[in-house]
């Protein structure tokens, strides 16, 4: 297999239903990667680890979601120049609000790219990074375009129903 180029990360297994969305987008667009539990707050040292090894490794872009106090984007983003793509995942509570409140505050000097909360985040952060990589890849570039041509048609092809 291919050296990983995307990693995508989540604070628990129980984010997976959000962010399988963004592994199903490479895979669709035949971009390496590897997906894995790597919590902030539950296993601190794997977590700067896995930040510190990302240059070494090649990653491309670090995408990471979590849920509730979602410290781990921008603690990856603290230990690494790759770029990290934050998914806020919504929790029991507060709907992902504060999720998203989390991921998107950085102070100044340490950014962390913040996506939508859910799905449709996990899927955009990982079309974000298909297009970081089609920038120096023009086949992966045609196949972005044509992903988005697909979506344009589908939306011309839409019909409304009669008034009710
Ligand atoms: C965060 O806590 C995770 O990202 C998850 O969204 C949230 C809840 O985790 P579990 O209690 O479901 O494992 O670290």
């Amino acid at each position: 297999m291919a050296d990983v180029q995307v990693g995508v990360v989540m604070g628990s297994s129980s984010d997976w239903d959000t962010m399988q969305h963004a592994v199903q987008i490479l895979e669709q667009f035949g971009v390496a990667h590897e997906a894995r539990v790597v919590s902030a707050h539950r296993m601190p040292d794997d977590m700067f680890a896995y930040a510190e090894a990302a240059t070494a490794r090649g990653l491309t872009a670090i995408i990471a979601g979590a849920g509730g106090a979602a410290h781990l984007p921008g603690m990856l983003a603290a230990k690494t120049p790759v770029p990290v793509l934050g998914v806020p995942v919504a929790s029991k509570h507060l709907q992902g609000v504060d999720s998203l409140h989390s991921i998107v505050q950085m102070p100044k000097g340490v950014p962390v790219a913040t996506f939508a909360i859910g799905a449709a985040g996990a899927a955009n952060a990982a079309l974000f990074a298909v297009a970081m990589l089609a920038n120096g890849n023009p086949a992966l570039r045609e196949k972005l375009n044509a992903f988005r041509a697909a979506q344009t048609e589908a939306a011309r092809a839409m019909t409304l129903p009669p008034v009710a």
